[in-house]
């Protein structure tokens, strides 16, 4: 494990400016498949927690409930050791501690997280990878200081172009290994919403979303997010780090650069509603008015639109005020369910009109897919 203290003294080359190739750890091969979840699958699923889709009912995800997505090991990170460096093309380098990073100016929002690999596991053939179905998303109130004032405060160049994000975290992903990075435009960083965050709900940021402090950038897919964040460098050139140029793409097939994934697509769930069969987990519901409900989210400003199905036929929900611009809304819909199975959809639009597909998006790594959720239920008689 690579602990802060272990880190090459300035000047010194970092480990995050090499990207070995580590040939016999390639592993084993991650084409899409039809076949059974394999073990690969099922042990980053136990690392990767989803947020389960009851807790759709709370407009702010309690901590333990959020999703999580960690690529290689949570790192050790001592915060009394720690420092932020904001580098590369900068007239003033800064070298922040915890402390000072806390005493800047602060903002408070509620941002939903979604993982660009949710939805995953419904494409045929599956892209290997962590297998998620819907609940790969969670909603907290971040605390930070927001990021453009302090690149303001090291004078960015005229010649930068991005800035390059470096997590504590280093591992092998393809046969390379590398520390998590990525980067961002200067037009995206300085976003007033962009901010360096080291609470989540109020409280400290726990170790497996990323402390003490990392980075929340509203309106993207998570993978944008930097947890353990160790450095900021400012640079001139498209950065071409694995986790940027390598995956979060949309590609046809392995050897398609693609395009990169970005902003969250528009995008509806619903809480399953009645209870569950435990294994299946097959809905029972009885009878007579049910209140459906879940949320919507999307990267471009709060949906204004969400329609329910019942067997096929759409009908507008009802939607709750606007919670922020980054933040998902809730949906509810009155439902006079009749004994028999029935088959229940949801699907949201945005304002400029992008609406969720009904089949989903294949692509090779199994990003985006946003295809209308649908729920299998039983009703039975009322007594
Ligand atoms: N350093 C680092 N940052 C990271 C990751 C990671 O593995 N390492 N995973 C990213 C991905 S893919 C997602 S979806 C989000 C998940 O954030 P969460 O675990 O707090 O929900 O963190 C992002 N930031
Ligand atoms: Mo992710």
């Amino acid at each position: 494990m690579t602990t802060m203290e272990q880190r090459p003294a300035a000047g010194a080359p970092s480990a995050a400016d090499r990207a070995d190739r580590v040939a016999e750890w390639a592993g084993p091969s991650r084409t899409p498949t039809d076949g059974p979840l394999t073990f690969e699958e099922l042990q980053l699923a136990g690392r990767n927690r989803g947020m389960p889709l009851e807790a759709l009912r709370y407009d702010i995800t309690p901590t333990g409930l959020h999703y999580l997505l960690v690529h290689f090991d949570i790192p050790a990170v001592d915060p009394a050791a720690w420092r932020l460096s904001l580098g590369g093309l900068v007239d003033r380098p800064l070298e922040l501690t915890l402390d000072e990073l806390r005493e800047r100016p602060s903002q408070t929002i509620p941002v939903t997280l979604e993982c660009a690999g949710n939805g995953r596991a419904r494409l045929t053939p599956r892209p290997l990878s962590n297998p998620w179905m819907f609940e790969a998303i969670g909603t907290a109130e971040w605390t930070g200081t927001p990021l453009g004032p302090l690149l303001d405060a090291a004078g960015v160049r005229d010649d930068a172009i991005e800035l390059v994000f470096t997590g504590a975290d280093r591992g092998v992903q393809g046969g390379v290994e590398h520390d998590f990075q990525r980067s961002l435009s200067l037009a995206e960083a300085r976003r007033p919403e962009v901010m360096l965050v080291y609470a989540m709900n109020g409280l400290p940021l726990q170790p497996q979303h990323g402390f003490p402090v990392r980075l929340v950038v509203p309106g993207w897919y998570g993978m944008a997010s930097v947890k353990w964040l160790r450095s900021i460098e400012a640079v001139a050139e498209p950065f071409e780090g694995y986790q940027q140029a390598r995956t979060y793409r949309y590609k046809t097939d392995a050897d398609d650069p693609g395009d990169p994934v970005s902003r969250i697509r528009v995008r509806s769930v619903m809480a399953p509603p009645g209870i569950p069969d435990y294994f299946s987990r097959r809905r029972l519901v009885d009878a007579g008015p049910v209140t459906l409900g879940g949320r919507t989210w999307g990267g471009r400003g709060p949906i204004q639109r969400v329609e329910v199905a019942v067997d096929g036929t759409w009908a507008d929900a009802t939607l709750a005020p606007v919670a922020g611009d980054f933040a998902w809304r809730a949906w509810s819909f009155e439902w006079d369910a009749t004994p028999g199975p029935h088959t229940l959809a949801c699907r949201a639009t945005d304002a400029a009109g992008e609406t969720q597909p009904a089949a989903a998006p294949w692509n090779y790594q199994g990003m985006g897919n946003n295809a209308i959720q649908s729920i299998e239920v039983t009703v039975r008689p009322t007594p």
